[in-house]
């Protein structure tokens, strides 16, 4: 009996299923009292309103005044599954995974409240999207794997623009020096060239988000890759003289090799949020090093027996590799510490510390 009421169920949402509907979330409408509410997947994500899709249309939808009016529960971002009644966003499905960075203008800020900024929600990989431009730069890929790897998401790098260059592999190369088994591909939206690469990624029911810094060619590469022109894409807002639309709003496009893609406008800041083995799953070797350092609370930055720091001599490692690495620490570190007391209280315990050595020195004299 209840086996057939699964199957009915199933069934009944089957219309779901090319845009990511799974088992668990099935699941999860047992959960859910209102029985009339229907789900739906938020598809478009603007200032005031939302799209969303329910399987047989995609709807202009805004949340009910509860959720407005909760300051405590979250509100949808693209991705979502969202339960509705007619063009009210009514409640949101627990998420598997989100894309969370820290609030913009956040970094190396001293005062204020910490914030998150949730880009994206129940995905299945992040492509993190370089141009072979002056766009191309090994420290930011590393910070983007940081930011992915906190997120407990998996990575992938794409390489575009591949068309500037006569030997754009040395690129691939360079890529592959710091991403540790992380695929990349070098694709061009002008020649094609790799695109069906990607294909692997965008199979049925497949959700892939693209981050990366603004005019490396998303929009353009998921215009390529759907074959008709759905993205606004730098140049036809440079045209228009506005970039409204390709700044402020995200879109989950339904790709015809059966996923789905969220484009997103380019991130200023990357930015921590999730703290997870974020650091250390982007820079496997340094911790491998790390581990054989002769003081287990070295900071790899002057002491004796510091095998990372001997790494650098013996040209094993980059010193802007290291750096990055460090900075990185340090800034999880901070935010670790700010999400878990005041900011406040960070401050006067960071005072307290510095008089603190102050009178030891003192002493000494
Ligand atoms: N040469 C070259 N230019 C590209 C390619 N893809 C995008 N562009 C250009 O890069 C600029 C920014 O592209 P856009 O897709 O809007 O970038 P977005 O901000 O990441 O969405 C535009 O002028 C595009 O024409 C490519 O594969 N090759
Ligand atoms: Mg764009
Ligand atoms: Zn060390």
């Amino acid at each position: 009996m209840s086996n057939e009421k699964s199957l009915q169920q199933d069934n009944k949402f089957k219309h779901l299923s090319h845009l990511g509907w799974t088992v668990s979330l099935q699941e999860q409408l047992e959960n859910i009292e209102n029985k009339s509410l229907i789900p739906a997947r938020v598809t478009g994500v603007r200032k005031k309103y939302f799209f969303i899709n329910d399987g047989k249309e995609e709807l202009l939808a805004t949340p009910a005044g509860k959720l407005q009016h909760d300051t405590s529960s979250i509100y949808p971002v693209i991705g979502d599954w969202v339960m509705v009644r007619q063009t009210a966003i009514e409640q949101i499905l627990p998420r598997k995974n989100t894309l969370t960075r820290g609030a913009a203008g956040m970094r190396g800020r001293k005062s204020g409240e910490y914030k998150e900024q949730t880009i994206a929600a129940n995905l299945d990989s992040v492509f993190i999207v370089t141009g072979l431009d002056q766009d191309f730069n090994l420290r930011r890929i590393e910070r983007y794997l940081t930011l992915v790897y906190n997120c407990g998401l998996s990575p992938v790098i794409i390489l575009t623009k591949a068309d500037l260059h006569e030997d754009p592999e040395h690129f691939v190369h360079e890529a592959k020096t710091i991403s540790f088994g992380v695929p990349v591909h070098l694709v061009s939206a002008f020649n094609d060239s790799g695109l069906s690469e990607l294909n692997p990624y965008l199979v049925h029911g497949r959700t892939c988000v693209m981050v990366g810094s603004s005019g490396t060619g998303k929009s353009t590469l998921i215009n390529r890759l759907c074959g008709e022109t759905v993205q606004a894409t730098g140049e036809v807002s440079a045209h228009m003289g506005k970039g409204t639309h390709t700044t402020t709003s995200r879109d989950l496009i339904m790709m015809p090799q059966g996923g789905m893609i969220i484009d997103n406008p380019g991130i200023r800041e990357i930015t921590f949020w999730e703290i997870d083995q974020g650091v250390e799953s982007t820079f496997p070797e340094i911790e491998e090093f790390a581990a054989q350092c002769r003081f287990s609370d070295c900071t790899h930055t002057h002491e004796p027996g510091c095998r990372v720091l001997q790494a650098v001599q013996d040209e094993e490692l980059t010193e802007a590799r290291l750096e990055n690495y460090l900075k990185m620490k340090r800034e999880l570190e901070y935010i670790s510490e700010r999400k878990n007391k005041s900011a406040d209280r960070v401050e006067k315990e960071r005072w307290k510390g510095v008089s603190m050595k102050i009178k030891s020195i003192n002493k000494k004299k």
